[in-house]
């Protein structure tokens, strides 16, 4: 993707793309929501409507290369990091034709060609792996980058804390990108932390740390890119709290009554989507027309990924062993 900026703003097709990326997340998993009251989909399904900036804006700069460590919330982050919508419905659907073949479900994907690897939906437990993958990196002397994304919540977790002292200390090239949504399930960010800025659980640990608006996807892509830059100059690991919010509960389960109407209403006004579009439509990046195609463009994507999904066989039982175990 190209990457200039012009007077610290992002480049007109650099916009439009990470626009066409926010896009393809809402239509996709607005399908996948559709498939969901169909009963198509096995087990439950962790939503990222409203988040759809914080995926995008994070994973804009990195490489095909470069490595990322998805939580129980992922569809987002595997779309943005280059997952083929198709493979990734498929696997959503539990069919053959997924990314781990219909064994992984909605949070077990990986797609380790395009960098992603297996997503871990312990809380919290994707963020030592990312420090693995950077260590791996360090050692091989790679310029290759690891981002681990994480909820607010998993900032609780002891391995969290493990993981960023090792991180600072062994100057690792890793990115945590915190999502801030403001619960975990249905617990308020601030009846389960007395810490009031997060950033200062990971300055603590001696890593630059930085809070940034994670619904403005211009905002996040800056601030992010600057911390995979200095990553790969060998300098160390970063963390990012981006300041965002989900549209829907934590799970299709939850209907999430414990959110006060106004503030959902509140946020919903700065839905992503709507910010990025008015910003290329104010900077003359496209007209009103070229928005629409662009989201008709990535609507009929969507489409074509549903109708592959639905196509394709749910694995022979038989089959169940198959890639479970590494040979020899
Ligand atoms: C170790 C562990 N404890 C509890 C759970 C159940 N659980 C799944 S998601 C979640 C909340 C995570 O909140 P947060 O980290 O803020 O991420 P968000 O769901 O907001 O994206 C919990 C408690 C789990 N998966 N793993
Ligand atoms: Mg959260």
């Amino acid at each position: 993707m190209k990457r200039t900026m012009q007077n610290n703003k992002l480049s007109k097709s650099l916009l439009i793309e990470l626009y066409r990326r926010m896009v393809r997340i809402r239509a996709f998993e607005s399908k996948v929501t559709q498939l969901f009251l169909k009963g198509l989909v096995p087990g439950t399904i962790h939503l990222s409507t409203g988040q759809e900036a914080v995926a995008v804006g994070a994973t804009g700069c990195l490489r095909a290369t470069d490595r990322v460590m998805l939580t129980h919330r992922p569809h987002g982050q595997a779309l943005a990091k280059g997952m083929d919508p198709k493979r990734l419905l498929a696997e959503i659907l539990g069919r053959e034709g997924g990314c781990c073949r219909g064994k992984g479900g909605s949070m077990h994907l990986a797609d380790p060609k395009a960098g992603i690897m297996p997503s871990l939906p312990i809380v919290g437990a994707g963020i030592p792996v990312a420090a693995g993958i950077a260590f791996a990196f360090k050692q091989g002397e790679s310029d290759s980058v690891a981002m681990g994304f994480f909820g607010d919540g998993a900032t609780n977790i002891g391995a969290f804390h493990e993981a960023m002292n090792l991180a600072a200390l062994w100057k690792l090239p890793v990115v945590y990108v915190c999502e801030n949504n403001l619960y975990a399930v249905s617990t308020r960010i601030h009846s389960a932390t007395l810490v009031a800025e997060l950033s200062e659980k990971a300055k603590m640990y001696g890593m630059p740390a930085t809070a940034v608006d994670g619904n403005d996807v211009e905002v996040v892509y800056q601030a992010v890119s600057a911390a995979v830059e200095r990553a790969r100059r060998g300098e160390g690991p970063s963390f990012i709290e981006c300041k965002t919010y989900r549209h829907s509960g934590h799970s299709r389960t939850d209907p999430a009554t414990y959110r006060d109407e106004q503030e959902v209403q509140a946020w919903k006004k700065r839905d992503p989507l709507i910010l990025c579009r008015k910003m290329i439509l104010d900077r003359g990046c496209l007209d009103e027309k070229g928005c629409s195609d662009l989201e008709a463009e990535e609507e009929q994507l969507i489409e074509e990924a549903a109708e592959f999904a639905l196509c394709s066989p749910e694995p022979e039982g038989l089959k169940a062993l198959e890639d479970v175990y590494q040979d020899g």
